[in-house]
């Protein structure tokens, strides 16, 4: 029988949960007995590091064929708000980070009917060479299958063109929930769960690493998350090429799920934390995006086995766009003082989680 007991026994030895035991956590409201056993979790992988980076979010364009039911984002092409940034105006971005400390550039849009593939790969390549010390982290794999159903290139030949235009990893964005069913009611014009993973999995082997989320609190159930986390495990299990899992609670403000979804409550932010971290024992690090999560929480997060808060963000749009409250922006300064204030030690870090600077 599945206890408390039984879980943190496996914790201690190393061992993995099923899902099952991920089913019982989620069933518990013992916020703090679920947050010992992450937190205990965390500990053996991270001890009491926490990492952060400075980073700044570049969003080319909000034109978008997708059009998904949670995105308050996107736009249509000619609609009011609807914009596409000149490569130039990327550039300037990306330059402006550097020079205020940026290690890293995050890069992700909607899906233009008329932008050509070389709009992206020239985007890459003059941000590489006007600021060459950034780390480009780029384009969902929803991203990458347009990029290939736009140029008739395989997947394989978009990742080389684009790895050599200066692309160095990429983000975990559009996985949302990867069952079928839950597929089809917020995102059914999106590449289905099954080909998301095909493409992660051709993107690591291809040598990138890149970040795998769960975007949570809209219609999926618990076992549907729990369904999320072990695709991703298994996977991780094969190609070893995931750094973060980042749950991303849901906004639920101008979207076309707004109607009667309240957003997450903290109880379930923290929960869902502590058991990806419990159950994803293949994956070094758990993210609190503080964007989705609001300052607090995501400090909070970090005695439930959290052990990344993302970084500066500087302009967010996705989470703003759809209600969040938290600031636009975090300085490097306010990232320390929430780290150290939960007791823990600041570890700036890169993309690729080289610890760069200890506070
Ligand atoms: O894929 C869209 C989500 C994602 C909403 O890899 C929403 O380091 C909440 O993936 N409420 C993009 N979420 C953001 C993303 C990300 C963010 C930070 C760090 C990293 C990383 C990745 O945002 C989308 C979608 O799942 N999203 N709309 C919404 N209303
Ligand atoms: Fe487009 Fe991405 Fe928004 Fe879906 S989530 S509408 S694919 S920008």
């Amino acid at each position: 029988m599945t206890t408390f007991k039984s879980i943190s026994g496996k914790i201690t030895a190393g061992e993995r949960i099923s899902a099952d035991e991920a089913l019982f956590l989620f069933a518990s409201n013992d916020l703090l007995a679920i947050g010992e056993l992450a937190a205990a979790a965390n500990e053996k992988k991270n001890g009491c590091n926490v990492y952060f980076n400075v980073n700044r979010h570049i969003n080319p364009t909000n034109i978008c064929v997708n059009r998904c039911a949670f995105c308050a984002f996107s736009r249509t092409a000619g609609e009011e708000g609807a914009y596409t940034l000149a490569i130039d105006e990327i550039c300037r971005r990306a330059k402006e980070a550097e020079g205020e400390g940026a290690t890293e550039v995050h890069i992700v849009g909607g899906l233009h009917p008329d932008l050509t593939f070389e709009y992206y790969e020239e985007a890459l390549c003059a941000i590489r060479k006007a600021s060459p010390s950034l780390h480009i982290k780029a384009f969902t794999a929803v991203e990458i299958e347009y990029f290939s159903r736009i140029t008739g290139l395989t997947i394989e030949q978009i990742f080389e063109r684009l790895i050599n235009a200066g692309l160095g990893s990429m983000p975990g964005g559009g996985a949302e929930i990867l069952v079928e069913e839950v597929r089809q009611k917020i995102c059914p014009e999106k590449i289905s769960g099954e080909r998301w993973l095909e493409i992660i999995r051709l993107a690591h082997i291809s040598g990138l690493k890149s970040n795998a989320t769960m975007l949570y609190g809209h219609v999926e159930s618990i076992a549907d998350r729990v369904n999320h986390m072990e695709m991703l495990r298994n996977l991780q299990d094969e190609t070893g090429g995931f750094q973060a899992f980042i749950p991303l609670a849901f906004q639920p403000e101008n979207s076309d799920l707004k109607l009667n979804i309240k957003g997450t409550s903290g109880l379930d932010d923290l929960k869902t934390l502590a058991i990806s971290r419990i159950f994803m024992d293949n994956f070094d690090h758990i993210k609190a995006y503080w964007v989705m999560l609001g300052e607090k929480i995501a400090q909070v997060s970090l005695a439930f086995g959290v052990n990344d808060l993302d970084g500066t963000v500087v302009e967010e749009k996705i989470g703003h766009d759809a209600g969040a409250k938290s600031p636009q922006s975090l300085t490097k300064d306010g990232i320390i003082r929430l780290i150290k204030k939960a007791d823990k030690l600041p570890v700036e870090r890169d993309t690729l989680y080289n610890p760069l600077h200890a506070y």
